[in-house]
This record gives C-alpha cells, structure tokens and sequence, in this order.
C-alpha cells in the first residue's frame, strides 16, 4: 500500500464545527502532510492544538489555498462564496459546511450513507448538507430504497451548538440567570434577518435561520430541497417545522413517512439495524428510545419510537437523534474527505 500525505485547510477552524473537525482529523489519524488553520480576521492570531503542537490560525485570503489538496469550510456561507473558488483555483477539493453551494445544480449533495457515487462527479466542491437533514436521509435511505418514501413530515428539536459558541454560552448564561432570578437580555438567538432576540433557556423558538417569503424558515425549506436533492428523488413531498430548544448538541427530529408500498415492521427494524451509521434504540419496554444525551459525541444516527400511523396503514413515525456537530456537519466532512484520500491512495 502507497499511502500519500495530503495538505488540509481548515476555514473556520475555531468554530463549533471546525473544532470538532480538529479532533477528528486527529483521532482518525487523517494522513495530513501540512495543516493550515484558517479564520476570519476576528480569530486570526489564536494557537490551536493539533496532535500536540500549537498552530497558529491564520487569516483566510484568496491565497491561503496555494499547495492545499483539501479545503474544509466551516466559517459560514459569505466566506465560502468568496474563497471556495479560489481554493478550487489553487486545485484543492473544498467540501463545503455551509448552505452556499448546496443547491447549486452544478455541484453535487453528499451524504456517504446515502449518496457516496456522488462525490466522483464534483467539480472542486462538495457540499455538506444541513445537519438536520443529515441525519434524517441517513435513516431513511434504506427504507426509501425498500418501499419507497411519498411523502415525508418532520418537525426538528434542535440544539443551540449549531448556531456556534455564542449561541450555547447564551443558552447556559440565560439558564443560570433565570435560576438566580435575574432578568434575562436575549441577543443571538434567533439568527435571522432582524434584530429581534428571544430567550432560549426554558422555551423552544419555533425559527432557525431567517424567513422565506413562503412562511416557512430557510433551514425548513434546506430539509425540504435538500433531502429531494440528496436522495435523488424530486417526487418525495417533505413539510418541516424547525425549532430550537434549550440543549447544547444533539438534534432531535420527528419524522412521520408515508410508503408508497406496505411495508412491515420487523422488516423496517432489521433495515435499520443493517444500515450503515444507523443506531437502532427500539425498545419500549424497558423505556428505551434515542435521546440527545446519549448520542451526542458519537458518529451515528439513532432511531427508535418505530410505530405505525393508527390511521394510515402505509404511515410511519419515527424519531431520530444525531450530533449535529458530528454527523450533521464534521464527521460527514471528514468522512467524505477519507473517501477521498482511500480512493486516491488506491484503497477503494
Ligand atoms: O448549515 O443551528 O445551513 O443555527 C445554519 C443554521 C447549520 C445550523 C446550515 C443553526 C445551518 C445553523
């Protein structure tokens, strides 16, 4: 075996996301050559620790990517737009965290588990679906394949990580204010388009991202485009309702789908605990379902609550749980950036 080193930028990389694609990169012992931490100009000048040696994170420029083999994005989606091109320029692949690129016809939506042929047809970018709908096409790809999905309803629980650092101390500053009995001053969440805040610490705010002109939010309308995009599948219907709740990592999603065909559900748990990065936690009688807790800092995608709709034979309800750092962001970049090297290393 001929393994090759590969130069890695990490655009983003004090952020909630481009930290964990630090460890990963480093408990998968990913074969870097040279390592280049980028940021915006606000982060510039920090260290960060990377297998024991201190580096130091530079400010991204359109010249940052020359000699890199590949660029992760993590720094939102304005400083995609304008350096992902110029790192593809400098012939690096980019996969891309950000809702920049996703929907552009020319570049392709991977989620391994489900879409990994994909990645062969990139021109210079990869984009990273949203977390959120991640983990919902990873479940729901084997049964897809199995009977069919028409029709998809979700509603999110999500974690405030997603919205970064500043989105989880106010989370945990708002908590310990109101515990003391102190008025709370919300400002960071929601992200949206104005400059009205609310308080997360015991509440749900049914708005991720800013609104659309069709009413819903854009990380709504990202489940409905993306999982037609992902799964291959323009006729699957998805109506989402996404809200954030008060905890730090971990998304938790209801799913209900409809099959075109009958389906059966012993068949529907033997599917699921064939399916690769699928976790199944099915088991009522001992009170046992996937819960945020408990899957956050692992890899896979937990599914449990499996029981059909009293009213539509061919309707299932689910509920599905995943790290929306891990799987819904870092660990599908890095997984799809070892697809990479294997297959350039001659190993797939
Ligand atoms: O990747 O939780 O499109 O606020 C944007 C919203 C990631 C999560 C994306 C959040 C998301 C984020």
């Amino acid at each position: 075996m001929n393994e090759h080193f590969y130069n890695v930028a990490v655009v983003g990389a004090t952020g909630a996301v481009g930290q964990q694609i630090l460890k990963l990169l480093e408990s998968r012992h990913f074969p870097i050559a040279q390592l280049k931490l980028l940021s915006s100009a606000r982060s510039a000048g920090k260290a960060l620790n990377f297998k024991g040696q201190a580096i130091l994170v530079e400010e991204a420029t359109p010249d940052s990517f020359a000699g890199i083999d590949i660029a992760l994005f993590s720094a939102g989606g304005d400083v995609s737009k304008a350096l992902a091109p110029h790192a593809v320029r400098h012939g690096a692949v980019c996969i891309d965290n950000t809702n920049a690129f996703r929907m552009d016809p020319d570049k392709v939506l991977v989620v391994p588990e489900v879409n990994p042929e994909k990645i062969d047809e990139h021109n210079g970018i990869i984009a990273n679906p949203n977390c959120s709908t991640i983990q919902m096409v990873a479940a729901l790809k084997p049964l897809h394949d199995e009977y069919g999905i028409s029709r998809i309803i979700v509603s999110t629980y999500q974690a405030v990580s997603g919205a970064g650092h500043q989105a989880i101390d106010e989370m945990l500053r708002q908590s310990k204010e109101i515990l003391d009995g102190q008025k709370v001053q919300p400002d960071i969440l929601p992200v949206g388009s104005l400059p009205v805040k609310h308080q997360i610490a015991f509440n749900a705010i049914p708005q991720i991202d800013k609104f659309t002109e069709n009413g819903y939010t854009l990380e709504e309308m990202k489940m409905v485009r993306e999982t037609k995009k992902i799964m291959g599948d323009e006729s699957i219907e998805v109506t989402a309702t996404c809200v954030r709740i008060p905890v730090v990592s971990g998304h938790s999603e209801s799913v209900y789908v409809e099959f075109k065909n009958d389906y059966d559900l012993e068949d529907v748990h033997r599917l699921l605990s064939n399916a690769p990065g699928v976790t199944l936690v099915d088991d009522p009688a001992a009170q046992s379902y996937p819960l945020a807790t408990e899957a956050v800092g692992k890899p896979d995608v937990f599914v449990g609550r499996l029981r059909r709709d009293l009213g539509h034979k061919r309707g299932l309800n689910m509920w599905i749980v995943s790290d929306n750092l891990l799987k819904g962001a870092a660990w599908n970049a890095v997984q799809i950036a070892e697809i990479i090297v294997n297959k350039r290393n001659g190993q797939a």
